[in-house]
């Protein structure tokens, strides 16, 4: 809750005093709008935009996104020079961060294929192969987001993607962003559509009159874009897949008597001018009550001279301080939150990454805050949020590929093992099954 003094600071618990029911409900992200509720804006949509296509596109994007100039919903490449006029400095940030992103993702390539002679005569391979068609989200709101295009689009340039299309809502003038229309030509992007929202994930999942229909949807947004991924990915009539459910972008530092209170404070603030439902986590190991405050300190001074301050103040409203005794605690309770992104500020800290279990992204050490991980180091900014970084990776190079298995066997193989396919077809009762090796092993016998 806000500090009644009008202080920006995150709440503290103490876990060696507040029950361990205390501590986990803090640590419950702030709860989203109900599904039903999304569910009933989206679906409607979705179905619009499937059987009027382009027509229909159009009109969300006068509606929401007030670009009501727009008469086409997809700018298709090549794009013309005038749209992507950028300062030096722009450019140069961008192609750097672009070939450090190229370089980690081309890293993740699988050399050649596996294969594995699993009995005499018995191979089997598995290979990968690009997905097709992909479509990369990515998301207007408050913030314009040229590092997104390059997290999505970059994967799949180095994936041989054939097809890669960016979505975008423009701005209210009809524009798209000149630094993502940079990134869409950098990633040789076939189109961009100029749309957001449920809109532009539908027009992708199913294809429009001029948007390309994609067999995989990648990328964040807010509630109505989450929403209407999964339905879209539900429909065996738009056979499309989705990368993860995502949610507000969180932080959880861990610091120790070793951080540096301005780098803590500057780093739980990077994550919290996201968004009022993002939100951020310190978990202080062993700290005074002075290094504690030294950080509070910071968070309130810090925040208040940042331009976004009302939305820090937003996010800070449902952060948290949990103050722990040792290491192992305070590992303990990340893995339980599971963290889009883990700053270790820490002693040791290369060392704590080994009782790592759940967490997106983890940025080790004083000298790595969480926005070069944003931007520009090359790992992928697109990660699990809201605790699915228990079962979920971020997006990677595999994101962008499927494998597809092989068997190769000789005569001898199919003699080794083929007694045990006919045995379990037996067992499954089904006799074509079992024939099918039947029939060539007779063949054999009868050379
Ligand atoms: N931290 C965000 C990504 C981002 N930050 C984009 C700045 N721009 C979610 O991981
Ligand atoms: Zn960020």
């Amino acid at each position: 809750a806000a500090d009644p003094s009008g202080k920006i600071t995150l709440t503290r618990y103490d876990a060696s005093k507040d029950d361990r029911a205390v501590i986990i409900e803090a640590l419950k992200r702030p709860s989203q709008r109900s599904t039903e509720k999304i569910m009933g804006i989206v679906n409607p949509i979705i179905k619009d935009v499937q059987e009027r296509g382009d027509k229909a596109l159009l009109e969300y994007t006068h509606k929401f996104e007030k670009a009501t100039s727009l008469t086409s919903p997809v700018l298709k490449a090549p794009f013309p020079e005038s749209l992507m006029q950028l300062p030096p400095e722009t450019i140069e940030a961008i192609d750097i961060s672009f070939e450090n992103i190229r370089k980690f993702h081309a890293a993740q390539k699988e050399e050649r294929p596996l294969v594995v002679e699993t009995m005499p005569g018995v191979v089997c391979t598995r290979f990968s192969r690009p997905i097709e068609r992909v479509g990369c989200y990515v998301p207007g709101g408050t913030a314009v987001l040229p590092s997104t295009a390059m997290m999505l689009g970059v994967p799949a340039m180095v994936a041989g993607c054939e097809k890669i299309v960016l979505a975008s809502p423009p701005r209210a003038d009809g524009s798209v962003t000149p630094e993502i229309v940079y990134v869409a030509h950098k990633v040789g992007a076939e189109s961009i559509v100029l749309a957001g929202g449920a809109q532009a994930i539908a027009a992708m999942a199913y294809g429009t009159e001029s948007v390309s229909k994609v067999d995989k949807i990648l990328g964040p947004g807010n509630q109505f874009v989450t929403a209407a991924k999964m339905v879209v990915s539900n429909d065996t009539s738009a056979a499309v897949g989705i990368d993860m459910p995502a949610g507000p972008s969180e932080v959880l530092v861990i610091a120790d008597e070793t951080a540096e209170p301005a780098f803590v404070a500057a780093d739980l603030l990077s994550q919290a001018e996201h968004g009022v439902d993002s939100q951020v986590v310190l978990i202080a190991i062993d700290l005074t009550t002075e290094q504690l405050e030294a950080i509070e300190t910071e968070v309130d001074k810090q925040a208040n001279a940042l331009p976004r301050v009302d939305i820090v103040r937003g996010a800070i409203d449902h952060s948290v301080t949990l103050i722990v005794k040792s290491l192992q605690e305070a590992m303990e309770l990340s893995n339980v939150y599971a963290p889009e992104h883990l700053i270790l500020q820490i002693k040791d800290a290369e060392k704590a990454v080994g009782l790592v279990k759940n967490a997106g992204s983890v940025f080790i050490g004083k000298w790595t805050p969480e926005s070069v991980g944003d931007y520009s180091a090359g790992v992928n900014h697109s990660l699990p949020t809201y605790g699915y970084a228990r079962q979920y990776s971020g997006v990677n190079l595999g994101s962008y590929i499927k494998h597809i298995t092989a068997s190769n066997l000789t005569e001898q193989g199919l003699k080794e093992v083929g007694p045990a396919v006919m045995q379990l077809a037996k067992v499954e009762e089904l006799e074509a099954h079992r024939r099918a090796v039947s029939i060539r092993l007779a063949m054999m016998s009868s050379k």
